[in-house]
C-alpha cells in the first residue's frame, strides 16, 4: 500500500496529530448533497468552531485537486460548499476513478472513516449514516458505510440513523458486521430527527471517558469501527409521527421520479426540506453540532487515556 502520496493533511491538523492532541474527522458529503448553499457552509464553519470549543481540531476531509484533504478550510470549504450536487458523492469505490481524473467530491462517512484513518484520526463526527434502504429486500440498496464500520478502526457519532432508512434491518447488518452500537445516554437507538425509534443499542455509555476506554480497548484487540448513537437535542427534535408523513411522502414522490441508487438519500433529504418548509434543515444541523461536541468530548478523553496495561 501506498495511500500516503495521495495524502494531503493541513499544517494545523498535521501537527495536532504528531503532538497526540485531540482531532475530529467530519465528512462532506454532508456539505456537499446533504444541505443548500450557503446553509451547508454556515453549518460547515459553525460545526468547526463547535470541536474547538470543547478542546480538540476538526478536520473536515474531502477529495479536491486530485488529493485526499484532511483540514479543509477557508476559501476550499466555501469552494466545496458551492460546488453542491455538482461535486461528486466518494464512496468507497469511486476513490481511485476521482483521484485520477482530478474531481472534486464529498466523500460520505464510509470514505470518511477510510480517509480519516489514513491520516491517523480515530473519532468522526457526522449527522446520519447510511443504512438499509426501505425495500432493500427488491433494491438490494444497503449503503456501503455499513462495510466500512465493521472494517474500519474509526469511531464514528451520529444521531442514528433516518426512518428513510429500515432501521431494524440497519441495526442487523451492523451486527453482522461486527460493529458495536453505542447509545450516549440512551438506550434507544435515535432515528435521527426523532430521539427514539423504538429500537435498543448494543450497549449504553453514559459519559465520553467510559466511552474512550471502550474504544482504546477496541483499538488495542485490533477491531474495526464503532458507532456512536447520540440523540437529538430534546429542544430541536420531532415527534415520529410528525416526520413520518414527510418521509413517505418523499419516499412516494422517490419511487414516481424512479431516483436510485446514489441520488436516493440527497433526494429525500432536498424533499423532506422542503415538505417540512425548511424545519427539517433547523434540526439537521442542530444534530451535527451537538455530535461534534460529544466526538471533541470523547476525542479529548481518549488522548488522555493511559498505555495498554503490559502483558
Ligand atoms: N444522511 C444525512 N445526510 C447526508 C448523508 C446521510 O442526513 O448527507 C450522506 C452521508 O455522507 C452518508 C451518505 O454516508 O449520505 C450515505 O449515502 P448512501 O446511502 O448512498 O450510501
Ligand atoms: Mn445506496
Amino acid at each position: 500500500m501506498n495511500a500516503q502520496p495521495y495524502l494531503s493533511i493541513s499544517s494545523e491538523v498535521g501537527s495536532a496529530l504528531a503532538a497526540g492532541r485531540p482531532v475530529v474527522a467530519l465528512e462532506s458529503t454532508i456539505i456537499t448533497h446533504g444541505m443548500p448553499y450557503p446553509q451547508n457552509l454556515s453549518m460547515a464553519r459553525e460545526v468547526e468552531d463547535v470541536v474547538r470549543a470543547s478542546g480538540a481540531v476538526p478536520a473536515t476531509i474531502a477529495i479536491m485537486d486530485g488529493r485526499l484533504c484532511v483540514g479543509v478550510s477557508g476559501d476550499d470549504l466555501e469552494r466545496l460548499a458551492q460546488e453542491g450536487h455538482k461535486a461528486a458523492k466518494a464512496s468507497r469505490r469511486d476513490m481511485a476513478s476521482l483521484l485520477a481524473r482530478g474531481v472534486m467530491a464529498g466523500t460520505t462517512v464510509a470514505t470518511t472513516m477510510q480517509i480519516a484513518a489514513l491520516a491517523g484520526i480515530r473519532i468522526f463526527a457526522t449527522g446520519g449514516i447510511g443504512g438499509v434502504h426501505r425495500g432493500a429486500e427488491d433494491s438490494f440498496d444497503i449503503s456501503a458505510d455499513l462495510e466500512e464500520l465493521g472494517r474500519t478502526p474509526v469511531a464514528v457519532v451520529c444521531a442514528g440513523a433516518k426512518s428513510i432508512l429500515d432501521i431494524a434491518k440497519t441495526l442487523e447488518v451492523l451486527e453482522t458486521n461486527g460493529v458495536p452500537v453505542l447509545g450516549f445516554g440512551t438506550d434507544d437507538f435515535p432515528a435521527f430527527w426523532a430521539r427514539t425509534s423504538g429500537h435498543k443499542v448494543d450497549q449504553r455509555f453514559d459519559t465520553a471517558d467510559e466511552i474512550a476506554r471502550m474504544l482504546a480497548i477496541q483499538s488495542d484487540l485490533g477491531m474495526g469501527g464503532v458507532l456512536i448513537a447520540n440523540p437529538i437535542p430534546e429542544v430541536d427534535a420531532w415527534e415520529a409521527a410528525a416526520i413520518e408523513g414527510f418521509i413517505a411522502q418523499a419516499l412516494a414522490d422517490a419511487d414516481a421520479k424512479g431516483i436510485k441508487g446514489k441520488a436516493t438519500t440527497p433526494f429525500l433529504l432536498q424533499r423532506i426540506f422542503e415538505l417540512t418548509g425548511g424545519k427539517s434543515l433547523t434540526s439537521n444541523i442542530a444534530l451535527v453540532k451537538n455530535n461534534a461536541r460529544v466526538a471533541a468530548e470523547i476525542a479529548v478523553a481518549l488522548a488522555a487515556q493511559p498505555a495498554a496495561p503490559k502483558a
